[in-house]
């Protein structure tokens, strides 16, 4: 469960980060008794911000990452749609879903730049146009403890990742978030060293598992979950999964990321999930999967050991934690 240092009250604006920022225990446990008897996630936000219509993706194939392969209950559209982590748009679990209704997402460029082949500001259309999109049900584990089951729709970062060609010196890639005021009630104020910035090592990049996705649930992907195009890699604490992705940088260096530079005591670079090195403020053994009441084992690499674990043989995770 999360613990409170101190009262929102007591922090100065610039102590308030992300997921440091008070949860009432009790309004949460409401929320996660609520969706455990079924009732829709929509009663805790007024009709006024409901969404336009959404678009059906055409032409989405089915992938090996099924809902039958992970064994698992999908999350109700509803939590995953009304309960985000998007700071740019609010610090509040709802605030996303609130705010993002007008965000603009559509024409969208996508800089690729740094130890590439072919950089360049990307049209995301023409980048996506030659790929099929394919769905994914993955497993996502919050760094706050609480997890869903996603139905993403995308492409395979590594299919991007060949199409731009990356020279020999490419041992990272850095991703960067829309920053802009005008559309983000959330960057008007310091919270994060905006924009908001992540990164992976390249073999993480080109693992079949990194996706960019641009949907969810067959249809395109709702601002408040990053429209138009985030990342997703489900063996790493939600946060690296970036949203709204406006710039790839391909470089030797490892990348600054938004929440190493917040607090980079209790989060690194890596941040892959592990139930055995702790947060600094909060244990990591369990999660509850929203819509459930009871808490659940987190698994290593939050069940992806498998596909993943190859990758870390031999490093120190209490360290590169
Ligand atoms: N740009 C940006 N990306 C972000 C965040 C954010 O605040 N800004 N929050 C992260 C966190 S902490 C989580 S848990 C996931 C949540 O994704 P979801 O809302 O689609 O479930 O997005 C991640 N990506
Ligand atoms: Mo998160």
């Amino acid at each position: 469960m999360l613990i409170k240092v101190k009262k929102a009250s007591d922090a100065k604006s610039s102590e308030i980060t992300p997921h440091s920022v008070y949860l009432d225990r009790r309004k949460f446990l409401a929320t996660a008794a609520i969706a455990g008897a079924g009732v829709a996630f929509g009663a805790i936000a007024p009709p006024a911000f409901a969404a336009m219509t959404p678009q059906m993706l055409p032409g989405v194939q089915k992938s090996k990452w099924t809902l039958d392969s992970v064994g698992e209950k999908m999350t109700d559209k509803d939590p995953v749609t009304k309960y985000n982590n998007f700071y740019e748009f609010g610090t509040g679990k709802t605030d996303p879903y609130k705010n993002a209704t007008k965000f603009k997402t559509k024409p969208w460029t996508l800089a690729i730049d740094g130890a590439v082949e072919k950089p360049g500001q990307y049209n995301l259309e023409d980048l996506l146009k030659p790929h099929a999109l394919e769905e994914r049900v993955y497993r996502m584990r919050c760094v706050e403890a609480w997890s869903m089951v996603i139905p993403w729709v995308g492409i395979s970062l590594a299919d991007v990742v060949k199409r731009v060609g990356i020279k020999s010196d490419a041992k990272y890639v850095a991703f960067e978030t829309l920053n802009d005021p005008k559309q983000m009630p959330g960057v008007r104020r310091p919270v994060l060293n905006w924009p908001y910035k992540e990164g992976l090592r390249i073999d993480e990049a080109m693992n079949p598992l990194s996706l960019l996705a641009v949907g969810l649930y067959g249809e395109e992907m709702p601002n408040q979950n990053g429209a138009p195009i985030r990342l997703v890699v489900p063996w790493k604490y939600g946060f690296k999964s970036i949203k709204s992705i406006v710039k790839m940088t391909f470089q030797a260096t490892m990348p600054a990321t938004a929440w190493n530079e917040s607090a980079p005591q209790e989060y690194g670079f890596y941040s892959n999930v592990n139930p055995t090195v702790n947060h600094r403020r909060w244990s990591q053994a369990k999660e509850r999967r929203i819509g459930d009441f009871l808490k659940r084992p987190t698994k290593m690499f939050n069940g992806y050991e498998e596909e993943v674990g190859q990758m870390y043989a031999g490093m120190d995770l209490r360290k590169l934690y």
